[in-house]
């Protein structure tokens, strides 16, 4: 079975383990040991060079990084992946939206409230996190606004990536009352069938 090196409190991580979960494929978790560097071992490198979290390693042996990247893997074939050309353009413009305007700024400053001491250097970054994390929770609301998921009124791995850490963004401090959009979104996701909660 594919094997899934990660942290189970990482929303990165959780997004292929509901993915997997939801297309019924088996897998087992590897739960990295970061404290002590396991992710920057020799041995990990090999698996990603970046020594990094999420990485697969699939049943054919082959290795693959990148949360959406993994997706699309995983995704591609089935409902999750549209099969017309624009939608699936659509996915990726909101997968790539994930990783370089909402991520960077919702997920880091969970990381920081969870993680860090009051007393921390890098909790200097919030403010700025805050900032960009809601210009990006404003996008995806009014988006939301008239439409039941992110593209074309169908579940897709575009949603997988967008709920992963705006769903416990509360816990970086983000106050999710103001979206009301993205707050009926959350429970629609929630309700499709084979869900699995972070952690
Ligand atoms: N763009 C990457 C981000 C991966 C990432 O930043 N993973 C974090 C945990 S969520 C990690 O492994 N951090 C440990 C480190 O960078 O040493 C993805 O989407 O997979």
């Amino acid at each position: 079975v594919t094997t899934l090196f990660g942290l189970r409190s990482s929303g990165n991580c959780y997004k292929i383990a509901l993915c997997l979960t939801q297309l019924g494929l088996p897998f087992v978790w590897h739960d990295m040991d970061m404290a002590s560097g396991e992710n920057r071992s020799a041995e990990f490198k090999r698996i990603n060079p970046l020594g990094k979290v999420p990485a697969v390693k699939l049943t054919n042996g082959e290795c693959l990084f990148e949360s959406n990247a993994i997706l699309a893997y995983f995704a591609e074939g089935t409902s999750l992946w549209p099969a017309e050309k624009l939608a699936r353009a659509r996915v990726l413009q909101w997968m790539f939206f994930e990783q370089y305007s909402h991520e960077p700024y919702v997920a880091v400053a969970r990381y920081i409230c969870n993680n860090l001491a009051a007393d921390h250097p890098r909790r200097a970054e919030l403010p700025r996190c805050m900032q960009r994390g809601h210009e990006a929770l404003q996008v995806m609301d009014q988006h939301l606004a008239d439409k039941t998921f992110f593209v074309g009124e169908t579940y897709s791995v575009a949603d997988i990536a967008l709920y992963a850490y705006t769903h416990v963004a509360a816990e970086g401090g983000f106050d999710l009352a103001l979206y009301p959009a993205i707050g009926a979104w959350l429970k629609r996701v929630a309700a499709v069938p084979n869900h699995l909660a972070i952690g």
